[in-house]
């Protein structure tokens, strides 16, 4: 541990003296370490990417209300995730220009980066099914948007043409396959942006980054624990959660896989997430159930899109750990698309069974 690390937990009302603070997690987005003390016990020491945050104020204030939603609402307030206060009673440090956050660590966990079955992924619906389901009653308009137009598509081509345009790091030449896949379907991937505008689509408190690995799940029964990463818990569509969490967990390979002919979509996870889905987000429209295959396709494009983006800006959002990962990243995504496309009237039809209509 470095002394750094040291004078910045002790600024947190923690139990016990420091002993160790390791890197952990495989999180995109945030710097994560594992702290354990001499009390003993374990916390999670985070630091909020500035770089996708702009107002962490706003955005700890928005964990905070959730949680506490949250824990009045479940038979296991534990299994909710905890902020440890800072020592003045506030909910994060500012240090110069970084933000961190202290979580009490959840003990008996596990993140799986891919379901070990389809079981796994099925336990993984029903714990954000039941996540918005809970959520149903709690007052929208309280939380800000911490990532504003974070899945409105429309707005990720326009930022995307943007850096196109600019091309910073002289990229673009070599991804024009990619771009021109892009551009082929901006029509249609703006749909359900259109349908949350026009009021078809209801907003709903959502998560939206629903990947497998921000559900804990207990070891030994991999039964879901808890719903983690909370950063982007904002006014959504349950089309966002349930396409996101498809785009990861239903895939046959790595999001950073580079031999695509190992990636494609999963129809049997396909149907396994469908099913505890459905059973566990009780809220859903007829017109929500039916659109949940676009709900996929859209979250894998725009995530791909995402990706491709970052890479033609020189790779400042996601981190990367190679050259070219944001690359990889958005071909995997792109090649999901694909096989969505080509699988397309087989995953209609599994919503139809799964729903009994
Ligand atoms: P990121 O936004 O970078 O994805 P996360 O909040 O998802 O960061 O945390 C990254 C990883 O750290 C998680 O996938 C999980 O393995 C671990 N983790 C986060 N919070 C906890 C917690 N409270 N208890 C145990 N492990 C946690
Ligand atoms: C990021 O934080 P993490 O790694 O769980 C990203 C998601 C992307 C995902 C792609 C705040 O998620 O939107 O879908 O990477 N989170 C943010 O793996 O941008
Ligand atoms: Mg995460």
């Amino acid at each position: 541990m470095t002394a750094k690390q040291y004078e910045l937990l002790r600024q947190f009302s923690i139990k016990g003296t420091p002993v160790s603070c390791e890197r952990c997690g495989s999180g995109h987005i945030n710097e994560t370490y594992c702290v354990r003390t001499d009390a003993p016990h374990r916390y999670i020491l985070q630091k909020i990417s500035a770089e996708a945050f702009k107002d962490v104020p706003g955005l700890m204030n928005n964990i905070c209300l959730v949680t506490d939603y949250l824990r009045r609402k479940s038979d296991c307030p534990d299994h909710v995730m905890n902020i440890v206060p800072a020592c003045d009673g506030e909910s994060f440090r500012q240090v110069g220009e970084e933000y961190w956050r202290v979580y009490d660590y959840i003990e008996g966990a596990v993140a799986l980066e891919a379901p070990r079955c389809p079981h796994d992924f099925y336990e993984s619906a029903i714990a954000f099914g039941d996540f918005q389901t809970k959520l149903e009653g709690f007052p929208v308009e309280r939380l800000v948007e911490t990532i504003p137009n974070f899945h409105n598509t429309v707005d990720r081509y326009r930022i995307f043409r943007e850096v196109l345009a600019k091309d910073p790091c002289g990229r673009a030449g070599d991804v024009r396959e990619e771009i021109a896949f892009v551009l082929s379907r901006e029509e249609e991937m703006g749909t359900l942006q259109r349908m949350r505008e026009s009021g078809e689509l209801p907003t709903r408190v959502t998560h939206n980054d629903t990947k497998l690995n921000n559900v804990l799940l207990e070891e030994g029964t991999y039964k879901p624990l808890c719903i983690i990463d909370l950063d982007t818990v904002m006014p959504g569509l349950s089309l966002y959660d349930f396409g996101d969490a498809i785009r990861f967990g239903a895939a046959t390979a790595a999001e950073d896989e580079r031999d695509l002919d190992k990636v494609e979509m999963s129809l049997e996870m396909f149907r396994e997430f469908t099913r505890g889905f459905l059973a566990a987000c009780t809220t859903l429209t007829r017109r929500e159930v039916e659109l949940l295959p676009l709900g996929a396709k859209t979250m894998t494009m725009e995530c791909g899109i995402r990706f491709l983006t970052d890479y033609l800006d020189g790779d400042h959002y996601f981190a990367i750990h190679r050259e070219g990962h944001n690359l990889d990243r958005c071909r995997t995504q792109f090649k999901l698309v694909r096989d969505m496309e080509a699988k397309w009237e087989e995953m209609q039809k599994i919503v139809k069974e799964e729903s009994g209509r």
